[in-house]
């Protein structure tokens, strides 16, 4: 390093931050910490490594610089984004792009133009604030999945959040010795006006895939700060099409069959559409609720979380529906709190918690009183807690080669096309006709309307970072050279009629316990035009030994019926994406959305549009 910039290093850093800096033997890790530290102009900079201490010093920090308050419980502390900073800036996160190349309809900015501008707003950005480096491992560590990432920041709230959600990975770092092969990340929440980033006008995520560098300026909220979650799932999904494996949007659970018998499943929802719930049902184990990697070996495919804890949507919880993350939130140990109302008595309240409306309080939005129209909490507001403190976490969580992941589910927010669960064909009928295939209607985890029909392939469209077509076919292509591919479902738990949900917050429940069983060849299954749907049967064994409830014919027929004119429609939607808005579509995609939309129309020919799941039954008893 040139003496000028150890000059810099040593004025800024205490001799003991420059020592755990240095240690690490690594060029790239010390011109990226030097750079930014010239840049930003921070007074002071703080070096942390995998010890408590450090954590410590953190979530101290968190405090002292008013990011965080503590609630009266011991352990949690309340967090404010400020009330246009409540979700992800989808419009504001770019592509930092070369001249010359070509995203499709990827929202990419020229790089140099990108670059000067997120410099621009980086410069002394930090002045008059602590610097934090922060090292962190992305999935297990010491294993094929780990990835190792530094981030820098000014915000203790972004670096704490990350002591909960992911791994130490100081040591990591050591291991690697000189590899230029880790992530980067830049954070400055800006000039903070009671607490929360002011300038929202420059607010940017700006992700260089050639660089694997992340820059995110004037926010807080963790989706668009917090460089290994959203951010960090961009550059890996680059990575792993380079690499040939899978960065995904996914949960990692264990399913309990008979005789102890334990399944694991990825599942892809696009954000507020169930997939924590569906992660800590009830009777099943947790791997992970956010992003998965899936990789390959020796023919069999297996997952990782990438994370170790949970960024969770705090609405709706209750005794009720999530009993396990409700005692989290009321009994002592470490968690963070967004955008909640805030008690006199130091208590955080939020939507759907199952109590009385509070009579006043502080939100996002500072005082509120009863009677206002905007209500007490975000519909977004979150809590972060650490998988390890959690009562229904699998053991596997930590396991260097992941889990071996049988069963992949995609699931959208879809009122009224797809039944609650169908199997698909094979591998790549369910690729196609369910995962690139999914639309689900928005909400409010991204700024923007909500309640509109999008497509979302994989639910992970907002973080697909190659060609929409090139991700499809690497999909497709991933189960090559494997046995026995995962079974493919899709699940849908939003389906309506006359504005009112035709499925029970609980049945999900019922709908993994099939899956697990379909994986394991235990029951069989109805062919219909689209994929196999459940035996009434099956179904009524289940409701009964799952929630001691009666599944009824009616029942089946409501959400089982197939529904023609809307499968054709909804083809011709994702065929036209395909054709005119998506660069690099394989060819395969286009045929089996042939296939699926002529199985559906001769279908119609013989049975007419609304057909129930008896009929394809035949003669076996539905
Ligand atoms: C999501 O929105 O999908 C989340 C939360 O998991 S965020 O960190 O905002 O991405
Ligand atoms: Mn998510």
């Amino acid at each position: 390093m040139e003496c000028k910039s150890v000059d810099l290093l040593k004025e800024k850093c205490s001799p003991e931050s420059y020592e755990k800096l240095m240690k690490l033997n690594n060029v790239k890790l010390h011109d990226f910490v030097t750079k930014y530290v010239e840049l930003c102009n921070p007074d002071s900079v703080y070096v942390c490594n995998d010890s408590d201490e450090d954590k410590q010093y953190i979530r101290n920090k968190a405090i002292e610089n008013k990011e965080e308050w503590k609630l009266a419980i011991d352990g949690h502390t309340i967090h404010f984004d400020g009330p246009k900073d409540q979700a992800r800036d989808k419009a504001n996160t770019k592509y930092l792009i070369p001249a010359g190349s070509n995203l499709g309809s990827l929202n990419s900015i020229d790089k140099t133009e990108g670059a000067n501008e997120v410099h621009g707003y980086l410069k002394n950005i930090m002045a008059g604030k602590e610097m934090y480096v922060l090292f962190f491992c992305l999935g297990p560590t010491n294993s094929e999945f780990s990835l190792p990432c530094v981030q820098i920041t000014d915000s203790s709230y972004v670096g704490h959040s990350e002591y909960i959600l992911y791994r130490s990975g100081y040591e990591q770092f050591n291991n690697i010795g000189d590899s230029p092969d880790f992530f980067r990340y830049v954070h400055s929440a800006g000039e903070l006006e009671n607490g929360v980033s002011k300038n929202v006008d420059k607010r940017r995520v700006y992700v260089d895939l050639g660089d694997n560098i992340v820059y995110s300026t004037n926010t807080q909220y963790a989706g668009n700060t917090v460089g290994l979650k959203k951010l960090s799932l961009r550059l890996a999904i680059n990575k792993a099409a380079k690499e040939g494996w899978l960065a995904e949007h996914m949960l990692l659970m264990g399913i309990h069959g008979k005789n102890k018998r334990k399944t694991y499943f990825a599942g892809a929802f696009p954000s507020a559409c169930g997939k924590t719930s569906t992660a800590m049902l009830k009777g099943e184990t947790i791997v992970g609720d956010d992003i998965a990697y899936l990789r390959k070996k020796d023919g069999v495919i297996y997952g990782a979380n990438v994370e170790c804890g949970i960024f969770g949507i705090i609405q709706d919880v209750n005794t009720q529906n999530d009993p396990v993350i409700w005692d989290t939130l009321t009994n002592p140990g470490e968690a963070i709190f967004s955008n909640v109302l805030l008690t006199e008595d130091n208590i955080p309240r939020w939507l759907g918690d199952g109590r009385e409306v509070p009579n006043k309080g502080i939100n996002y939005n500072g005082e509120w009183i009863k009677g206002n129209e905007v209500s007490y909490a975000h519909k977004n507001a979150r809590y972060t807690v650490s998988l390890y403190n959690l009562k229904n976490t699998d053991p596997k969580l930590d396991d260097p080669n992941g889990v071996e992941v049988k069963g992949i589910i995609y699931g959208g927010r879809d009122s009224s096309i797809w039944p609650p669960v169908q199997q698909a064909y094979n591998w790549a009928h369910g690729v196609v006709t369910m995962g690139a295939s999914l639309e689900s209607e928005t909400t409010a985890a991204t700024l923007g309307k909500e309640g509109v029909r999008v497509f979302n392939p994989m639910s992970n469209l907002d973080f697909v970072a190659i060609p929409i077509g090139q991700y499809v076919n690497s999909h497709i292509k991933f189960a090559q050279e494997v046995s026995s591919p995962p079974l493919i479902f899709a699940v849908n738990y939003f389906q309506k009629e006359n504005n009112k949900y035709l499925t029970g917050m609980e049945d999900k429940r019922v709908w993994v316990k099939w899956m697990e069983q379909r994986v394991n060849n235990d029951v069989g299954a109805i062919e219909t035009p689209t994929g196999y749907v459940p035996y009434l049967k099956d179904l009524e064994v289940l409701f009964k030994e799952v929630l001691n409830k009666d599944y009824t014919m009616q029942d089946y027929l409501k959400q089982f019926t197939v529904k023609v004119p809307e499968n054709l429609e909804k083809i011709e939607r994702i065929t036209e994406i395909y054709k005119t808005k998506v660069k690099d579509t394989p060819e395969e995609l286009f045929k089996i959305l042939k296939e699926q939309k002529e199985r559906l129309e001769a279908a119609r020919e013989k049975h007419g549009e609304y057909i129930s799941p008896v009929i394809f039954a035949g003669n076996k008893q539905a």
